[in-house]
């Protein structure tokens, strides 16, 4: 009986062995050039989570996790190995994956550094998707006039998160997703549910000229707006994110004559350029044959090379423009008015040095003071 015993023991299949069940979490000790190598028990078609982290003081002995899943019968590699990222200071490392067939998947996890050692703690655990990929599949989160933030996580190089977010018509909804673990950011993309897009925006890439290191988009007409976040680079996506999102209140001034700030001459505004393509018109009477300086006075000495000022464009009482966008920097720009009544003056974002210029100030200060010689 015990020969038999010992003998059907032996004899065993390895793919029996017991691995680590859903809900694992320990520590486990790097001691020398092999990898540790953990078993994990999977289902076939269920997505799973691994996470790594260095446990702290990080960088002292082990200077980063590279986690690689392996097949647990030919110990091939399944997908890319993933690691920290020890510029970012990032010391924690997820994988996804969906298991392909019922048993064992093997996790191997080693530092960046050979000869490392130090301690690893893990946890395995099931997941799911944490948002649709489409506006209908969207998940709501709270927007406030304080701004708070969220967690996601993009499960695979193919997935796209979709978040609900509801701002009042006319206010400004500001948007900043950023990866919280190693490699290349998130994209994201604000768009309406019927899916036209409002903008997009990646963190690490955002173009200087763009002026604002955030997505702010102004909510015309009311309704939901949809953030749509996705890998930038498949090969080298962050598995998980975090997004800030604010409503940074209503627009200061509208964006067409009808919804303009009436102003009394010699008129000092404050004006912010809030939201992409935000454009503030101002109205104000001006007597036929007057001469206007127009003037964003908010830099006492404006750099030569790359000023942002309020490019203004002139619309007459009976709506005709009134000649090309022009340049209030530095000593202003000078307008007489051919007639009397009310002009409108449509003020936008502009740069001396095309749009290359620098990214601030959101706010200027602009003046419309009659110079009549
Ligand atoms: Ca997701
Ligand atoms: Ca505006």
């Amino acid at each position: 009986m015990g020969v038999a015993l010992t003998l059907g023991a032996c004899g065993k299949d390895p793919v029996e062995e017991p691995g680590l069940q859903p809900g694992a979490q320990g520590e486990v000790e790097l001691t020398a050039t092999e990898p540790v190598r953990l078993k994990l028990s999977v289902k076939a078609g269920q997505l799973y989570r691994f996470v790594c982290e260095v446990v702290a003081p990080p960088g002292v002995t082990l200077s980063g996790c590279v986690v690689q899943l392996r097949d647990a019968k030919t110990l091939e590699p399944l997908g890319e190995a993933r690691s920290t990222g020890i510029k970012e200071k990032r010391w924690q490392v997820t994988a996804f994956w969906t298991a392909s067939t019922n048993g064992l998947a093997v996790m191997d996890l080693q530092s960046p550094s050979p000869g490392d050692t130090g301690q690893f703690r893990y946890l395995f655990t099931e997941a799911a998707d944490d948002a649709g990929g489409s506006a209908g599949e969207a998940v709501n989160q709270p927007v406030t006039e304080t701004g708070s933030g969220f967690e996601g996580s993009l499960e695979s190089a193919m997935d796209v998160d979709a978040w609900r977010l509801s701002v009042p018509a006319g206010h400004i909804l500001q948007v900043k997703c950023s990866a919280t673990e190693a490699s290349s950011e998130p994209n994201t993309e604000l768009i309406r549910p019927d899916g036209t897009s409002l903008g997009t925006y990646n963190f690490g890439t955002y173009p200087f000229g763009e002026g604002i290191p955030y997505l702010p988009v102004k909510n015309v007409g009311g309704g939901d707006l949809i953030l749509l976040v996705r890998p930038a680079e498949p090969r080298t996506y962050s598995t998980r994110y975090t997004c800030w999102v604010n409503d940074a209140g209503p627009d200061d001034h509208g964006d067409v004559a009808a919804q303009a700030t009436v102003v009394t001459v010699p008129a000092q505004v404050d004006v912010t350029f809030g939201s992409r393509n935000d454009v503030d018109v101002l109205g104000a009477e001006l007597v036929a044959g007057h001469v206007y300086l127009l003037k964003d006075s908010t830099y006492a000495t404006p750099s030569t090379t790359s000023t942002v000022y309020c490019g203004t464009t002139v619309t007459d009482p009976q709506g005709m423009q009134q000649g090309s966008k022009l340049a209030t920097y530095g000593e202003g720009a000078r307008f007489t008015a051919t007639t009397s009544g009310r002009y409108f003056f449509a003020l936008e974002r502009s740069f001396s040095n095309g749009p290359n210029g620098w990214i601030y100030p959101k706010t200027h200060h602009y003046e419309i003071t009659d110079v009549t010689p």
